[in-house]
Formats: structure tokens, C-alpha cells, sequence
């Protein structure tokens, strides 16, 4: 995908100036260092990219591609901090190189680090973007209650988990997309139809991130593989099993979810065998291609010309690919 990268370089640099000698550094060092840990920087591209398709500038993007980084790299400081989590991006999280309250306080000033780049945009694009920021992090502030409800819950339901993942994770890239059509000043059925092929493709996306902390490889992933299994998370993949395995192969699942051991390595290989026995691995992949082709198959009806949604449909089937 040559064309993604050519934002890449950009985004860097406006990414590297909005946190650069910023003082005291026990608060800023340790948003420089999970900035310079990288990422795939899907949110801000897909901001960038969805700016220039629809007005060909996507410069004047800038500041809401990094708030919309910023957001994300805030989120995942806390997360990690919510999970225990040891690893992200393949090196220490934030709260275990520093502590606990580094974490939270430089989360923190991400956020508030985000808001404050939309202040540079005129009055109406301002209130827009800024509304649109607001209602989405509230969302993504909702699914990571749900995530968290569902840990001590027995019934959840498949539709529940997927409402779950849509307000966790895909609400922001479909926000991402639109921010990039707002500043374009695309038509109002544009800014909607980019949002629901963001959001489709964002439910593909967790559903393709919680495989591969099951099945991803350890190498490449970044994460600790197993964590979700480790954290007796009940993903589509635990909901999937549960309702496709017999009676005994419930039972051990069950069983597995209810205990912590301290070496969880046994926990992760007789789960993932049931994933995979009860067809439930298979299923996840299929659910990861639906999505991806609802995503694509708004494209229909938007406002873009060949050249540019097919660009976009090869967006999807790499994101469908992907390993890490
Ligand atoms: C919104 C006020 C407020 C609080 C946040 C902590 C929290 C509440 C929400 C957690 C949201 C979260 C971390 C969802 C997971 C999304 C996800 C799939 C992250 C991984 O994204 P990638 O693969 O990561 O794009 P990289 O490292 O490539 O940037």
C-alpha cells in the first residue's frame, strides 16, 4: 500500500513538535516515549488520507490526525494500566518503566493535549470536530465499562460483545474518517457514509486484534500473546467456543476462565485448542471478512471516484491481513 505511506513522514514530524521540550519531563517523558514506540499510526493516517480523497489538502488535517493519536496513545497508557498489562508495542508499558500515577497524570495531559488542537480551526469547524471528539471518547470511555462489566459476568451475549468492540475501538477510526471529511468540507451523506466505513471496518479490526492475542505470533505482535486468555476477557472467540463446544469442552472452558495461575502457559494451550476444536478460530476469521465487506460495501454509495475506493478496499483487505 504505497499510497498510505506518504503521509507518514508528515505526521511524524507534526506528531514529534506537539510534545517536544515540554517540562517537567516526569510528565512529558512519558508521552515522548509511548509516541516514539510507534504504532501503526492507523487512526491519524486514515484522518489524513480521508482529507485528501475528498479536497486533496490534507495538511490542513493535521492537527486532528494528532489529536486523534494522541487520543488513542492517552487510551492505550490507561488501558494497559486498567489490564496489568506488561508489554505494548513490544516494549515495557508506561506504568511499569515508571508508575502507576506517571501513567494516569500523562494520560491525562494527552487528552487534554488532544482538545486543545482543535482550538487552531475557524468557529464552525471547531464545533464540529470538537462534538464529534467529545461524543466519541464518551463512547470509547462506555465499551471500556462494558469490557470491564464482562470480566465478572457469565451471560454475555455475542450482539453485547460486538456493541462492546464498537464503542471501544470502532467508533474512533469511523470518527477518524469523518474527522478528515469535516475538515475536507465534504457533503453531510459523505461524512456519514466515511464514518460507517470506518466503524465496519473498526469492528473487523478488534475482532482481528483479539485473534491475534490468541494466535498471533509472539514475535511480531507486540503484546503479550494469551493476554485476553490470561485475563479471562470473554471475547467473540470465548463466546463463539462456548456456544459451538459440547458439554464437556464447556465445562473446561468455563473452568479455565474462573482461575489466574501463576504459570498461565498449560491455560493458554488448552484454550486455544478449544477455540480451534470447536470451530470457533474459523469463525472469527469469517466474522473479521464480514465486516470487512460491509465496510466495503458502503463505498457503493459514496461520493469518491474508482481510483480512490478501491484505494480504500485495499485498505481493508491489508487490515484483514495484517499480523501485528
Ligand atoms: C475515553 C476518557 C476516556 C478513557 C479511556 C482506557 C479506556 C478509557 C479505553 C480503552 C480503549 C482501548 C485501548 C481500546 C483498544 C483499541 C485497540 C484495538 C488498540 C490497539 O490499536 P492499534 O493496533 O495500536 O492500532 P498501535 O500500537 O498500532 O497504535
Amino acid at each position: 500500500m504505497k499510497f498510505w505511506k506518504g503521509y507518514s513522514q508528515s505526521l511524524q514530524q507534526h506528531l514529534e513538535k506537539t510534545v517536544s521540550n515540554k517540562e517537567p519531563s516526569q510528565l512529558y517523558e512519558p508521552i515522548r516515549y509511548i509516541l516514539s514506540l510507534g504504532g501503526k499510526r492507523l487512526r491519524p493516517t486514515l484522518t489524513l488520507l480521508t482529507a485528501d480523497f475528498f479536497s486533496g489538502d490534507y495538511q490542513k488535517a493535521m492537527n486532528a490526525a494528532l489529536a486523534v493519536e494522541l487520543f488513542h496513545n492517552f487510551s492505550l497508557i490507561h488501558d494497559d494500566i486498567m489490564d496489568n498489562a506488561p508489554l505494548r508495542r513490544g516494549n515495557a508499558t508506561v506504568h511499569k518503566k515508571w508508575n502507576v500515577n506517571t501513567g494516569i497524570l500523562s494520560g491525562d495531559a494527552m487528552l487534554i493535549l488532544a482538545y486543545r488542537l482543535f482550538e487552531d480551526y475557524e468557529p464552525e469547524l471547531f464545533q464540529e470536530l470538537a462534538r464529534l471528539f467529545s461524543k466519541t471518547a464518551l463512547e470509547v470511555c462506555e465499551g471500556q465499562q462494558y469490557d470491564v462489566d464482562f470480566e465478572t459476568r457469565e451471560d454475555v451475549q455475542i450482539e453485547e460483545y460486538i456493541k462492546m468492540i464498537d464503542f471501544k475501538t470502532a467508533v474512533l477510526l469511523g470518527a477518524a474518517m469523518k474527522m478528515g471529511a469535516i475538515v475536507a468540507g465534504a457533503s453531510a451523506s459523505c461524512k456519514e457514509l466515511i464514518y460507517e466505513f470506518g466503524r465496519n471496518l473498526g469492528i473487523a479490526f478488534q475482532l482481528q486484534d483479539d485473534y491475534l492475542d490468541a494466535f498471533g505470533n509472539p514475535e511480531s505482535f507486540g503484546k503479550q500473546v494469551g493476554g485476553d486468555i490470561i485475563s479471562n476477557k470473554k471475547t467473540f472467540l470465548y463466546l463463539t467456543a462456548l456456544q459451538q463446544s459440547n458439554g464437556s469442552d464447556i465445562d473446561t472452558l468455563r473452568h479455565l476462565y474462573s482461575v489466574s495461575p501463576e504459570d498461565p502457559a498449560e491455560k493458554i494451550d488448552m484454550v486455544k485448542s478449544i477455540f480451534e476444536s470447536s470451530g470457533a478460530a474459523k469463525a472469527t476469521l469469517q466474522e473479521i471478512t464480514s465486516y470487512t465487506n460491509k465496510a466495503t460495501s458502503v463505498l457503493t454509495k459514496i461520493d469518491l471516484s474508482e481510483e480512490k475506493k478501491d484505494k480504500l478496499r485495499q485498505f481493508g483487505d491489508w487490515l484483514m491481513n495484517r499480523t501485528v
